[in-house]
Parts: structure tokens; sequence; C-alpha cells
């Protein structure tokens, strides 16, 4: 658990350079790299700016930080539903 909070910390960190944000080719980077099993479409870039879209809730076309676990939270409440079998009521 802590190894996979470190690892989410560190990703961001990386692949924000330094920065607050993920710009755009940042943010479509760590997606084709690192959520390719989790997610589809990730070879997608249109896809992949719909989801920054999504997720980018002030609108600054950059992902922060809080930005980025809105997607890591999206993602494990997806995972635990196909999991547990539930997707009947996904909408
Ligand atoms: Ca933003």
């Amino acid at each position: 658990m802590e190894s996979a909070i470190k690892t989410m910390v560190t990703t961001f960190l990386t692949s924000a350079r330094g920065k607050e944000n993920l710009d755009s080719k940042s943010f479509k980077k760590l997606v084709k790299s690192q959520l390719g099993g989790l997610m589809e479409d990730t070879s997608s870039s249109s896809a992949i700016e719909e989801m920054q879209k999504g997720l980018d809730e002030n609108n600054d076309g950059k992902v922060s930080f809080k930005e980025y676990l809105g997607l890591i939270g999206y993602l494990a409440k997806s995972l635990s539903e196909s999991k547990s079998g539930s997707n009947a009521d996904a909408s």
C-alpha cells in the first residue's frame, strides 16, 4: 500500500519535472507509458485529450496533482467495480 502511494506521487513528480502541473504532452506520455493496462484508448491521442479535459477542473489546460488524483480515484473505482463484478450500474 505504501509503495503504491509512493509510486503514484513519484510518477506525478517525475512526469511534471519539478513543476506543479502536468502539461498535455507530459500527461499524454504518463498515460501511455503507465496506464495502458488499466485504460482503454491509451493509444489514441484524442481520447487522452478528452480525458484530460474531463480532469481539468480549473480549465487551465494542465493537470494539477489534485486533478491527477481524480484520475487515480476514477481508475481505482473502475478496477474495484470490475473485480467485484458490479458493472451493472455503470452510468
Ligand atoms: Ca487544471
